[in-house]
């Protein structure tokens, strides 16, 4: 079994229903949800002239090898219907693998830990509610020392 980090967000109809819906979808056989962290409602980063984002993360337990969890992963976006109009524009829902254990891989169609978590407050502030003591396994610092270390960005918590 593997520890396995996930950044998930969504900026279209019902931002909270579709979270859920995910993570719900996500929960198959080979992986078990653990814990979820707070909902924030944050801006968008990249393609600002879009509604703000809700975003989450979430903590599993799987067996499944990357690239297997990356298909899940996919599935689940196609499942709840994501539309990408524009690039890094307005979608249903969005999950990125941000970690899985202290793996480290490049190139193909998974790169992980995640290349831009340590620059999305997004990312980083949810996940530093899961888990602030992990160490990104290249650069070794802490989720806590990123998120101190990251660009500004609004990001507003709206339930625990
Ligand atoms: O990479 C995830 C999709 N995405 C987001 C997001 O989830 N939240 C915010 N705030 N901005 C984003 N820009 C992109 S692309």
């Amino acid at each position: 079994m593997k520890l396995t980090y996930l950044s998930l967000g969504s900026n279209i109809g019902d931002r909270e229903a579709n979270l859920h819906a995910a993570i719900e979808c996500l929960a198959a056989p080979a992986l078990r949800v653990l814990r979820i962290s707070p909902i924030y409602e944050t801006e968008p980063v990249d393609y600002a002239d879009q509604r703000w984002f809700l975003n989450l993360a979430v903590e599993a337990e799987t067996s499944l090898f990357p690239l297997q969890l990356l298909a899940r992963v996919q599935k689940v976006e196609r499942v709840l219907g994501r539309v990408r109009t524009v690039p890094k524009g307005p979608r249903t829902i969005d999950i990125d693998i941000l970690f899985y254990g202290a793996a480290v891989m490049h190139g193909g169609q998974l790169e992980i830990p995640h290349p831009r978590m340590c620059d999305r407050r997004f990312v980083l502030v949810p996940l530093n509610d899961l888990a602030p003591d992990l160490r990104h396994p290249v650069s070794r610092k802490t989720v806590a020392e990123m998120l101190r270390a990251a660009p500004s960005a609004v990001v507003r918590l709206i339930h625990s």
